[in-house]
């Protein structure tokens, strides 16, 4: 097939499964189009069969705000034609499923079939969505998709409750490639030694430090943990609340044990030096960050929040806690890291559990019947 695929470029869960989505399609002999104001962050530009198409966003002094949605419609619906694809597959809601409707109505227009499948990651629902100012919008673009994927059960129901649609969604879970994804207990160790002595604890966070992931909780969790034990945490990412949670680790005095580390290209080489992940957020429609830990062999501590129960069995592959309850998720971190039998048990029973259910390998092919399923629909 011959796929456009759109998404957030930047640092952010749903532009991480569609670069990872669309380089996994590519492998497997698709054709593959990336339309962005931006080359997607994950994507290193030389992957066979994949081509990035950037969206130009011109400004004039009349535009206070820049329309990226009616330039991105407008390069969608010129690749589409160019290259011939055969669907265009967005990723978050707003505003790209309704750009993808302009560039359908425009080809239409010649007598081209474009259809277009809208993949919900959480947000686009749960906050963006449901703000009056872009509802009837997003359930409009919602109701016109040609196929809706959501992915998480959680996110399925919250979104016909948010939007009462009655359109089938599909939902296909988040997935990780358990071949880089993995504990290479030479390379970790190596690494490992960057950052921490040896009988230390090591702790990761990783996200777009925005409000919704609660980095303060991470740096509370962490100075509890730190007290019990000697400890480093390392946060991976970068956003709006990194500067409030390093003035928090200054002022807890424990800065000399909290490594900021930025945006990092290659996660799959920092986790696995991990021993536990703490992802204390507020709201995750999936929890992307504490998947690929669960490949690498490193639990996470999380709060029982959307769709991150139906990821991480609790007590089993991690641990679950009720948002904002900081001292718990400390006790148990502790708990876990000196008793080394159960962290271990706990590893290996999220790395079967990943591989069993969410390796690209078995998430791909729901998405390649589900373009199917589409294709068929649309030409009747
Ligand atoms: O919150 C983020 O990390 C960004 C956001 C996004 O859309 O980029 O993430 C959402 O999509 C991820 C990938 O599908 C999910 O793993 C996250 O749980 C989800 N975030 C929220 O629901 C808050």
């Amino acid at each position: 097939m011959k796929i456009g695929i759109t998404c957030y470029p930047t640092y952010g869960g749903s532009g991480v499964v569609a670069t990872e989505l669309g380089i996994e399609l590519a492998q497997r002999g698709h054709e593959i189009h990336f339309i962005s104001y931006a080359q997607p962050f994950r994507l290193s530009g030389r992957e066979e069969r994949i081509q990035f198409h950037e969206v130009p966003v011109s400004n004039y002094p009349l535009f206070e705000f820049p329309p990226y949605s009616l330039a991105l419609a407008t390069r969608m619906s010129e690749v589409a034609e160019y290259y011939d694809l055969d669907l265009l597959h967005v990723h978050y809601a707003i505003p790209h499923s309704v750009s993808a409707m302009l560039a359908r109505q425009m080809l239409a227009r010649s007598g081209r079939r474009l259809p277009f499948v809208t993949t919900l990651h959480g947000t686009d629902i749960t906050l963006v969505g449901a703000d009056r100012a872009y509802l009837p919008i997003t359930k409009y673009a919602i109701d016109e998709s040609d196929g809706v994927t959501s992915i998480s059960e959680y996110l399925r129901c919250q979104t016909v409750e948010t939007f009462g649609t009655t359109r089938h969604i599909e939902v296909i879970s988040n997935f990780v490639n358990c071949d880089i994804y993995l504990r290479d207990p030479i390379a970790s160790a190596t690494m490992r030694a960057q950052y921490a002595e040896p009988g230390e604890a090591v702790l990761v966070h990783l996200s777009n430090f925005r409000p919704v992931k609660r980095i303060q909780d991470v740096i509370q969790i962490f100075a509890g943990i730190a007290r019990e034990i000697p400890a480093r945490l390392l946060m991976v990412g970068d956003g709006p609340e990194r500067s409030s949670a390093e003035w928090l680790a200054k002022s807890l005095k424990i800065s000399d044990r909290v490594h900021f580390l930025g945006k990092h290209d290659q996660v799959n080489q920092l986790l696995p030096v991990a021993d536990l992940m703490l992802m204390p957020s507020e709201l995750e429609s999936f929890g992307l960050a504490a998947l690929e830990a669960m490949a690498c062999e490193v639990p996470t501590i999380a709060t029982a929040v959307g769709g991150v129960p139906e990821m991480i069995q609790n007590g089993v592959t991690g641990q679950l806690f009720p948002v904002g309850d900081v001292d718990a998720m400390s006790h148990a971190a502790v708990a876990l890291l000196k008793d080394r039998d159960r962290l271990k048990a706990m590893a290996l029973a999220g790395r079967q559990e990943a591989q069993r259910i969410y390796c690209a390998s078995r998430v791909i092919p729901k998405y390649e019947a589900f373009y199917e399923s589409v294709l068929r629909a649309s030409v009747r």
